[in-house]
């Protein structure tokens, strides 16, 4: 393990950033201020802050409808993040793209993707890239357990696998797609079965252990890096909230979310008490970070709200035909 102490700060202020952007912007949504609909990541902020840490900032990552923890993790600013979701014109994407379509470029965030699986393909098409031009650049495809039963995985994944190509495929096995649990829809008896028919090797991690994802993608980047080729790795997590803000959840088992939410399983709660029983962080350092995350995505709101909106003149710009 080859975490500093600001590196550990870092990523536990991500966690909380991740977990308060989803807060407001769930409350926004129930205010009506978001256009489009809203997926949150809660729950789940261990799998993109421990897969990012591992990479470097001109690295690339390829994400889902569910976004918004892969871009903050990614260093995504959360100010024209959220003005994107209240369709601002200073948002990513000036206001005409919303919540699944928040890309920076300059980050190495590929874009947020309401096609289930869309990030897959552009994701092994970046990798081919940085393989040709010799950048040693890798990329992380995050995808979810719905979309591993999409074709397309095994059309890219076996050319990533023939080609060595530096990508890591990391399915986030939340439990659920859209309105179903996603187990009964898969033959195998464990999702990362699945890349044995690919020529790769399945790795399972703890989702919920931001240090386990840590290092299993970061052996994974080794490897990417050492023209070793792609890696499948399944993250195993949970969704905490409905598929999207407003989902009644009438299909989830009463009391299941509640098995997740306790300090053994919450991602932020264990990474906390790593931090305090193994890495000399004081409780209070803890609760000044999370307080200066909330104050952040507090000041991303405001800006957002005060935000004009796009001007009718802009309406024909960016568009390609
Ligand atoms: C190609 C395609 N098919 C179906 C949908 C509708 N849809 C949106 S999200 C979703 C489920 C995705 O589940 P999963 O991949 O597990 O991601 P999660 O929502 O759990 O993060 C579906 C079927 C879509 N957006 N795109
Ligand atoms: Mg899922």
């Amino acid at each position: 393990m080859t975490l500093d102490r600001a590196k550990l700060a870092d990523m536990y202020y991500r966690m909380w950033l991740i977990r308060h952007f989803e807060a407001r912007a769930r409350w926004l949504f129930q205010q009506d201020l978001v256009r489009g609909s809203t997926h949150t990541y809660t729950g789940e902020e261990a799998v993109a802050v421990g897969a990012c840490a591992a990479l470097n900032r001109d690295d690339y990552i390829t994400s889902t409808h569910r976004g918004h923890g892969h871009c903050l993790a990614k260093g995504g600013d959360p100010r024209r993040m959220m003005a994107e979701l209240l369709g601002k014109a200073t948002g990513y994407c000036k206001g005409k793209g919303g919540s699944m379509h928040i890309a920076d470029l300059d980050l190495g965030i590929l874009g947020a993707n309401g096609i289930v699986g869309g990030g897959i393909a552009i994701a092994t098409g970046a990798a081919y890239s940085a393989k040709v031009r010799g950048t040693r650049q890798v990329v992380v495809c995050f995808f979810g357990d719905g979309a591993a039963n999409q074709g397309v995985l095994l059309e890219a994944g076996n050319m990533a696998a023939l080609w060595k190509l530096p990508v890591i495929y990391l399915c986030e096995e939340n439990q659920y797609a859209e309105f179903s649990p996603s187990r009964p829809f898969f033959a195998v008896e464990r999702l990362e079965q699945r890349a044995l028919g690919l020529g790769m090797e399945g790795i399972p991690v703890d989702g919920n252990d931001v240090l386990a994802v840590y290092e299993t993608v970061r052996q994974a980047v080794e490897r990417a890096r050492a023209g070793q080729g792609p890696s499948f790795i399944v993250a195993k997590t949970y969704r905490w909230e409905g598929h999207t803000v407003g989902d009644p959840l009438t299909y989830r088992p009463a009391g299941e979310a509640e098995q997740w939410k306790t300090p053994e399983r919450d991602p932020i709660a264990r990474f906390g008490k790593y931090l305090v029983e193994q890495a000399g962080f004081s409780p209070a350092e803890l609760e000044e970070m999370n307080q200066r995350a909330e104050a952040e995505i507090e000041a991303a709101v405001l800006f957002a709200m005060e935000s004009p909106e796009p001007a009718i003149a802009t309406l024909w710009e960016d568009v390609y035909a």
